[in-house]
């Protein structure tokens, strides 16, 4: 056989030689392997093949000819495959053919249910590039080595059984009392319209969140990439709700997307935040209720399962709820506090891969990046820490903007990374570090330390007019990666405070 196959390659090199003209007629004998190698460079996007193949956004693909259909260990398949390979099915070359025809409806016909759903989106239209490639699959599926050891697979939140979920016995909730109010929700850095302190008894808030795979500029030099986000915004916007509320919280992933999205709410409880009982392919829609019990900023962020969680909150998909005491915030004596302004800044980094210049790689769809990506996360050295998304997105005519009087709650976070924020010539008047405000705020910090995976707020009044730095006091990773933004403050300005008393010539 291997002879053969050798044979036959040298054959195919001779014909494309030739000007391929042996190739052209419709018989498509039999699948090219030298050509398939090709071909499958479009599939490296999503699968890994070979020693030391890792699952990536699909399976991965060493052995799958003669291996039974969605198996291969450690791998999340969806509904089609899942009952393909109850069914007994395994895969040869010639369904691998249909297959990448169309993934979705070879699933359908194979299981005979038109709503069996599959991950894979991606198809080859010409027939004999898809035979090419599923020869070129058969070669990692010589006999000794069909069915290779599973990679071992982390688990993280996606992967937890969500075993016990709603098994029918539980009591149902009475929602009768509550008012419904839908949240309009608005682009970062700023909050949606709240009361600080609460009129009325607990409501349900509606939320809406579509989850966009798009294009964004990530820094001034035209660095793209393709982000994950929830509604389009990296971060997502900020959902602000008080103590006691429900949160109903609508999901949708439109069929447009190629990947699986999640939320999991760090302020929700049970169910790994949501995430348990929120997990959505493409064309698919979660509608998730729970109660708002613990007052304070929290992180929201996608988690599908393994290296996706880190994958996707690395792509923009992370946000904050603020979850407001009924009466409204209180300093260490219980006294009320309030603001002016709010302003909501999530930090977040990057991991753009280089290509073999140095320079940053582009890619065209969601997920293309996953492999590179992966191993320049694992190396812990981002190339970008921004704050809203890109460098310099809240400088210049995007700075944050204040008066001298006014007061300012800044609410910041970082889903993975730890982070300290500073604002320069100003202080931290009340900060709620750790975000939960059932604990007393500190008072008039310098520098405050917000722990990957958290959000925290820190409220300050404005003395003086000016420019104020409001960054990240690792000043590396404000100056040189980006995590920094302006605050303009007009106003007058207080020699009590500050004068300048002498500036010139050094004098004896
Ligand atoms: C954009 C990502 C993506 C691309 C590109 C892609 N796939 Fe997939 N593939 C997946 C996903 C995700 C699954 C799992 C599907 C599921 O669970 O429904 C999958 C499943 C498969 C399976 C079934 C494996 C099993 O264990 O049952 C085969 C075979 C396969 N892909 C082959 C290919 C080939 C060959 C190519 C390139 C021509 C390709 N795929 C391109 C994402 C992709
Ligand atoms: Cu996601």
């Amino acid at each position: 056989m291997y002879y053969l196959k050798h044979i036959h390659t040298a054959a195919a090199v001779a014909a494309v030689a030739l000007g391929a003209a042996v190739f052209s007629s419709p018989s498509f004998a039999e699948g090219d392997a030298v050509n398939g190698e090709n071909i499958f460079r479009k599939c490296r996007a999503c699968h890994q093949i070979g020693e030391g193949a890792r699952n990536g956004v699909g399976p991965n693909l060493t052995g799958v000819v003669g291996r039974p259909m969605g198996s291969f260990e450690g791998y999340k398949y969806a509904t089609g495959l899942k009952a393909a390979n109850e069914a007994g099915g395994v895969w040869d070359e010639e369904m691998i053919v249909e297959w990448l025809a169309s993934p979705k409806d070879y699933i359908r016909s194979f299981t005979g249910n038109d709503k069996a759903r599959t991950k894979m989106t991606f198809r080859l239209k010409k027939e004999q590039d898809r035979r090419d490639v599923a020869a070129y699959l058969a070669t990692f599926s010589k006999a000794d080595e069909a069915s290779m050891p599973a990679t071992e697979e982390r688990m993280t939140h996606g992967d937890a059984p969500a075993g016990d979920i709603a098994d029918g016995t539980e009591a149902k909730v009475d929602l009768s009392g509550y008012e419904r109010v839908k949240q309009e929700l608005v682009m970062p850095p700023f909050a949606p319209k709240h009361e600080q302190v609460a009129t009325g008894k607990p409501k349900i808030v509606e939320i809406d969140f579509t989850i966009e795979e798009k294009k964004i500029q990530i820094d001034p030099d035209g660095t793209e990439i393709v982000a994950l986000t929830f509604n389009g915004s990296v971060p997502g916007p900020m959902i602000v709700v008080h103590e006691g509320d429900y949160v109903e919280l609508t999901l949708k992933n439109p069929e447009t997307n190629l990947m699986e999205h999640n939320i999991d709410l760090h302020v929700a409880t049970g169910a790994l935040g949501g995430a348990g009982i929120t997990t959505l392919l493409p064309g698919e829609e979660a509608l998730l209720r729970f109660k708002a019990t613990k007052p304070g900023v929290f992180i929201y962020h996608c988690a599908p399962e393994g290296s996706m969680t880190p994958y996707h909150v690395t792509h923009g998909m992370n946000g904050i709820i603020m979850v407001l005491p009924r009466e409204g915030l209180k300093d260490e004596k219980g006294n009320s506090l309030s603001y002016d302004k709010l302003y909501y800044i999530t930090e977040q980094e990057y991991y753009v891969p280089r290509d073999e210049n140095g320079n940053f790689k582009s890619y065209n769809f969601a997920g293309e990046d996953f492999a590179e990506w992966v191993d320049v996360m694992r190396g812990l050295i981002p190339s970008h820490i921004v704050f809203n998304g890109a460098v310099g997105s809240l400088v210049g005519e995007n700075a944050l903007k204040a008066s001298v009087g006014e007061t300012v709650l800044f609410v910041h976070s970082q889903a993975n990374r730890d982070t300290r924020p500073h604002l320069i010539g100003g202080h931290g008047d009340y900060v709620w570090e750790e975000g939960s405000f059932n604990n007393p705020p500190m008072k008039d910090l310098e520098t405050w330390f917000i722990r990957g995976g958290s959000a925290g707020a820190a409220l300050y009044k404005f003395l003086q007019p000016g420019v104020y730095v409001y960054l990240n006091h690792n000043l590396i990773e404000a100056v040189e990666l980006g995590a920094a933004a302006h605050v303009v403050v007009d106003g007058k300005w207080d020699n009590s405070l500050m004068e300048q008393v002498y500036h010139g010539p050094i004098r004896n």
